[in-house]
């Protein structure tokens, strides 16, 4: 099976989200269902081996957090763009709380991640050079940002690969601490 861990995102992010999704011709959209914030990539796994995620997961203690999302930005790929974003605000909650991951995961005996960790939520996937349509759509939205919302809990999400998009479903959930930490 072919895991992640992530945030799914509080409703009141996915409104404002799904509303700068459009006027930039043919890109794949992200559909608002599929909206998430991953914390870590895992790939495909055994039964057993998720398993063993699902416990390390489940024995973590980490405080909520407020979150927001701003700012817009693109991911290249061999000179061309890959993907549209949504930026997130920096709080050393989320910091923690992927830090957390990283190493339960890492105990669990997964091989570590060399990527850093840059926190965003996905809303287009393409392939395409920066046109000016995009870079139009940048900088009109670049302004964007959500309310802020409170992280209670994060997921371990199971991703079927499709045609178009994949399907996301939730394998488990874990709640953060009742513990917060302010903005
Ligand atoms: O959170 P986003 O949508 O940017 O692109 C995949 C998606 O990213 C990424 O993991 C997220 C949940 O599927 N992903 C897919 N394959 C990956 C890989 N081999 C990967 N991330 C790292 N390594």
């Amino acid at each position: 099976m072919r895991l992640f861990v992530g945030l799914d995102l509080p409703s009141e992010m996915r409104e404002p989200l799904a509303l700068l999704c459009r006027g930039l011709g043919p890109v794949r959209w992200v559909p608002a269902a599929n909206y998430h914030l991953t914390l870590r990539f895992i790939g495909e796994v055994a039964p057993d081996r998720a398993e063993e995620v699902d416990f390390a997961l489940a024995s973590l203690r980490v405080p909520g957090f407020p979150l927001r999302l701003g700012g817009l930005g693109v991911f290249e790929r061999n000179g061309r763009i890959a993907s549209l974003w949504a930026g997130v605000d920096r709080h050393p909650g989320l910091d923690r709380l992927q830090a957390k991951i990283e190493t339960a995961l890492q105990r669990a005996g997964l091989p570590a991640e060399r990527r850093r960790f840059s926190p965003h939520v996905s809303l287009a996937r393409l392939e395409s050079p920066l046109t000016p349509t995009i870079a139009a759509w940048l900088q009109a939205n670049n302004l964007f940002r959500t309310p802020e919302a409170a992280i209670r809990h994060f997921t371990l999400f199971r991703s079927y690969l499709g045609k178009l998009h994949p399907t996301y479903t939730v394998e488990a959930e874990y709640a953060l601490e009742s513990t917060f930490i302010p903005s």
